[in-house]
């Protein structure tokens, strides 16, 4: 006996859709080299698909073709718990909840972080759009004097315009937003994420936080968290890294996360160099100041992995370090790394069977066909035996999340060398939570109820097929 409702509310999934969308736009107008980069990415995607239609029957079926095109993760930097808190709020509106905790000072970098996503399949199926989101930790600046004076600066900004704090408000008051309101949200929200070639501090100021570290200047100086970066998902990346150079960008030296193997898993990454953007420092009329943080990534993806396949791959990228000279940038790098990853077994049957990576599970043609006892039989057995006898599919679970390492090398490959400091290892997950205002979500844990719901779904599916054709 429901009424009809006087506004209909978007969907969550389809503001995130609008929002990132938006977002790509405004990034192209911004950094020009943006648009290249899609550009390139989407020509080596389709020559990829064309050169092994198993591939893209796999990504057809598993759902992912079509999500293909617009999937993107951008990533930004705020200073204060109420910057933090305030943009989970925003990005609930568009159906994207914290994943993870990253501590990123073991890497010299003094932030820790989170990947607002979508978490549930469908979700995301619809739009997996990611932002990677970094909170300055000023406790790490060892300068007292500095570090009060920069959480004077960051107190008196407000990087979110009055009517976006409206909606994120009216949104969880009334638990949604209406077509216009939407896209009025949507606009409003891109403010918070766009470039200001202002700072909002004099030139010596900035000078004595960029000596700090270069990532304090870039978060305490302007008036907003410029979105830094925005990465198209390739499928072949080796093949975009050294397309990169061709179309005039600054490749990084290599590519961050495992080699390239037959089965890809986790996550690979590589970005072109930040550019250098001129900034204009309160007070300085001339306006010839600059600021280097704004740069480009891409990324493969693939399977996500198990407690017991994270530890492996985290035991060999440590192996790999051990071998020789510290760093991805070592010229051995490559090498060290092809040899010590032989141990990571390279077929998705290896990988499910050992439970070293995540499989989603649904019936084959064959398997929807069973009927009676059959069926019922097969409802009750062990998932291995029905994907060896045919009558299941196991599909990759994508991974959606980051790598911590990875993400150092793709900060540091963007602060240069001399920026890396070192900074105790100093997980605070707890401190961030707080500061949040809420729990993250652990990543992996994801990753078992989606695994778990597919067995769900597909028994139940067996047993109701057993039950409708009983004798
Ligand atoms: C974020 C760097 C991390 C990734 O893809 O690992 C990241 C930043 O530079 O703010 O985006
Ligand atoms: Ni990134």
């Amino acid at each position: 006996m429901s009424t009809t409702p006087v506004h209909a509310f978007v969907p969550s999934d389809e503001i995130r859709a609008r929002f990132s969308s938006a977002m790509s736009e405004m990034y192209r107008k911004e950094v020009p080299q943006y648009g290249t980069l899609i550009d390139l990415v989407a020509d080596i995607n389709e020559r990829t698909l064309q050169a092994d239609p198993a591939m893209r029957v796999q990504m057809q079926r598993a759902g992912e073709l079509a999500r293909l095109g617009v999937e993107r993760h951008g990533a930004i930097r705020v200073g204060t718990a109420a910057e933090l808190s305030m943009l989970r709020r925003l990005f609930a509106v568009m159906g994207m909840e914290p994943v993870g905790y990253y501590d990123l000072s073991v890497a010299g970098v003094p932030v820790h972080s989170t990947a607002f996503r979508p978490v549930a399949d469908a979700a995301l199926l619809a739009n997996p759009f990611r932002v990677f989101t970094s909170l300055l930790r000023l406790d790490l600046i060892a300068d007292e004097a500095l570090r009060a004076q920069a959480a004077a600066i960051l107190a008196r900004r407000g990087i979110f315009t009055e009517r976006a704090l409206a909606l994120i408000a009216q949104a969880e008051a009334a638990g949604g937003l209406d077509d216009a309101e939407a896209d009025e949200f949507v606009r409003e929200a891109l403010e918070t994420f766009r470039w200001h070639s202002e700072s909002t501090v004099d030139a010596a100021t900035y000078e004595a936080l960029h000596k700090a570290h270069r990532l304090i200047a870039d978060v305490v100086c302007f008036k907003g968290p410029h979105i830094n970066h925005l990465t198209p998902r390739t499928l072949d990346i080796d093949a975009a890294q050294s397309a990169m150079p061709v179309r005039g960008m600054d490749a990084k030296d290599v590519v961050e996360g495992p080699p390239r193997r037959a089965c890809p898993i986790l996550l690979r990454q590589t970005s072109f160099k930040a550019l250098k953007e001129t900034v204009r420092f309160a007070g300085d009329a001339a306006g010839g100041g600059s600021h280097t943080a704004r740069f480009g990534e891409i990324e493969q993806r693939g399977v996500a992995l198990t407690r017991k396949g994270r530890a492996l791959y985290d035991q060999l990228l440590a192996q790999v370090r051990d071998m020789g000279s510290a760093g991805s940038a070592a010229p051995d790098y490559a090498s060290r790394l092809a040899q010590a990853f032989e141990a990571f077994p390279d077929t998705h049957e290896q990988l499910r069977r050992e439970d070293l990576a995540f499989y989603r599970f649904a019936l084959s043609e064959a398997g929807a066909a069973l009927a009676g006892g059959e069926a019922a039989a097969a409802a009750a057995s062990d998932l291995d035996a029905l994907v060896s006898r045919g009558l299941v599919h196991a599909e990759p679970i994508i991974y959606e999340d980051f790598l911590p390492v990875s993400a150092a090398g793709i900060f540091q490959s963007n602060l240069g060398g001399e920026e890396q400091k070192k900074y105790a290892a100093n997980a605070a997950q707890q401190a961030f939570e707080a500061d949040l205002g809420a729990r993250v979500h652990d990543e992996i844990a994801l990753y078992e109820q989606a695994r778990q719901h597919s067995i769900d779904q597909l028994r139940g599916a067996l047993r109701a097929q057993a039950i409708r054709t009983a004798a």
